[in-house]
């Protein structure tokens, strides 16, 4: 585990503590936060982006109201539960498994999508194979550094090949808003599959509920085929 520097600015402590600023405006404004566009992609209407989606951005999710730090160098994600060799892998390690990039839809189950979103990464298949499944495992819980969101996918739906630990989006290491420095993007599936601040990945028995999915959400995120559901604010 060597100390290659990774390619993007790194996120600075006043940067992080003024998005968590920004986080209130947002717990304010409903789940999502009023600097809700990416930069990424082009804001329409910035000022209005807390309550009017811009065409073609991203709204920004966090149920905890802020975005969590991580230090880079100390950062790593877990593989246990029911495998065969438990891993705590470091984002150099991430960088030394074979890389995959896809260009995908991203969806969210509200209704809003940004169309054609690169990401690379390491296949969650291959961070799969090398824990190695024990018997038993027919699932996978997945936690976040923000303590608290979660998620699951059965372990063949994990095996498929649009499946991503990813670390980049758009060409460069993942954004903190975004989910820094690495999220899952289960690209078949509405965007609450896709945890970000992405920390634990749990080989289980049986699905677990994820965090919207104990509310109501459907567990399966097939696009088109699970149920809408509205932005208003859930209290
Ligand atoms: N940790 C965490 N991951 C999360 C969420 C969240 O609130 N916290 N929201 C989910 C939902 S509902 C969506 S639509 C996407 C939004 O991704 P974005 O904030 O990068 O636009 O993240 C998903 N992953
Ligand atoms: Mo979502």
């Amino acid at each position: 585990m060597t100390d290659t520097p990774r390619t993007g600015t790194p996120i600075g402590r006043r940067v992080v503590l003024g998005i968590v600023g920004l986080g209130v405006a947002g717990v304010a404004a409903g789940r999502w936060l009023s600097e809700g566009v990416s930069d990424v992609v082009s804001a329409a209407a910035p000022g209005l982006a807390g309550v009017i989606p811009a065409a073609g951005g991203f709204r920004i999710y966090t149920v905890t109201g802020g975005y969590p730090e991580f230090n880079p160098a100390t950062y790593r994600l877990s593989v246990s539960g029911l495998v065969d060799q438990p891993l705590s892998l470091s984002l150099t390690d991430l960088d030394d498994l074979p890389q995959t990039q896809m260009t995908k839809d991203f969806q969210c189950v509200t209704g809003w999508r940004v169309d054609d979103v690169p990401w690379s990464g390491v296949l969650l298949r291959d961070v799969i194979d090398a824990a190695g499944v024990e018997a038993g495992a027919t699932a996978l819980k997945f936690t976040s550094f923000d303590g608290v969101y979660t998620e699951s996918l059965t372990l063949e739906q994990a095996q498929r090949d649009d499946v991503l630990v990813a670390t980049s989006m758009y060409g460069k290491p993942i954004e903190l808003k975004h989910g820094a420095p690495v999220r899952l993007i289960a690209a078949p599936m509405y965007a609450y599959k896709f945890i970000k601040w992405m920390d634990g990945i749990e080989l289980t028995r049986t699905v677990e509920p994820g965090y919207w999915e104990v509310r109501g959400y459907d567990i399966d995120a097939w696009v088109g085929e699970s149920n809408g559901r509205s932005d208003d604010p859930v209290v």
